[in-house]
């Protein structure tokens, strides 16, 4: 049985990685100054920033069509039994949905839509330990138990400088009056049942970060070898310095560096960041 993997490009694993591993790629677009791109093919995280600048309308984002889908899925028919296809959580986006229905679409190739209940790095850290799984051979029910493995110790916290994209985007579900009483601060944010819901109220950056530190410095004194990422929008030196923290502080831990690309920067805003990890 042959198996590939497919997630979407708000995992935002680099292309040499996708590429030296076989994981294929369905893009979200952004709209931003009237025009639509898939991020990751015609806008990087870079030129979205620069043009982020320029704009006074916020971008929109927007989910692959079911036609997108169908013809990956149709593609991959030809070489593969089985796909794996991973996306940012349904609590979120549309896209799990339509992979779920492009799935029952193809025919000669059995689709298996993952819903990953979170996005970027920690999405990606599923994407390539299937991949990785997927070249030696594993057939998709022991790909998939490894994936609901790598969720069960999945953390993830974020923060952002401006909670009102959120707001507006539609995708933080809290009772007006908590959003409210949270403008004033800098909440930390993380995933509860496939939505963004505040985890404690925080005053400060600085305040936020060390408490993202002390979260992952419970699950790294347990002795279990971890992984982690750092994701930032557009915040790279600020991201390499808590980086260099952590690693003192955690030298059991394997900490990464990724990013926040133009969909998921289009709800959090530049200067958000973010810490996740799971198990190695
Ligand atoms: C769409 O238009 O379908 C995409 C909507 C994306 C919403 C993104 C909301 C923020 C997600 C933050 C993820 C943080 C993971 C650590």
């Amino acid at each position: 049985m042959k198996t590939v993997i497919v997630t979407d490009s708000t995992a935002y694993i680099p292309k040499d990685v996708r590429e030296e591993l076989n994981i294929h790629m369905i893009p979200l677009s952004v709209v931003i100054g009237g025009e639509t791109y898939e991020e990751e093919l015609d806008i990087t995280a870079g030129q979205f920033y620069e043009e982020l600048k320029r704009q006074d309308r916020l971008p929109t984002s927007s989910q692959p069509s079911s036609g997108q889908f169908v013809a990956l899925y149709e593609k991959l028919a030809k070489d593969y039994d089985a796909i794996i296809s991973i996306h940012l959580s349904s609590g979120i986006s549309g896209t799990y949905q339509g992979a779920v229905t492009a799935g029952t679409m193809v025919e000669g190739v059995k689709v298996y839509a993952y819903d990953s209940e979170i996005s970027c790095m920690a999405q990606g850290f599923y994407a390539i330990d299937a991949a990785k799984m997927a070249a030696e051979g594993k057939s998709p029910e022991e790909i998939i138990s490894r994936i609901d493995e790598l969720k069960a110790s999945l953390r993830a916290y974020f923060m952002v400088d401006d909670l009102s994209n959120l707001q507006r985007g539609g995708r933080l579900t809290s009772a007006q009056a908590i959003i409210g009483s949270l403008l004033k601060v800098k909440p930390l944010l993380h995933f509860v049942d496939k939505v963004i819901v505040p985890f404690e109220k925080i005053r400060t950056r600085k305040k936020a970060m060390n408490r993202i530190s002390e979260l992952i410095g419970e699950d790294a004194s347990k002795g279990t070898a971890l992984k982690a990422s750092i994701i930032h929008a557009n915040r790279e030196e600020d991201a390499k310095e808590w980086k260099a923290e952590l690693e003192q502080l955690y030298p059991n831990v394997d900490f990464s560096i990724s990013y926040f690309g133009p969909v998921i920067a289009t709800h959090l805003g530049e200067g958000a960041m973010g810490l996740t990890w799971t198990i190695k």
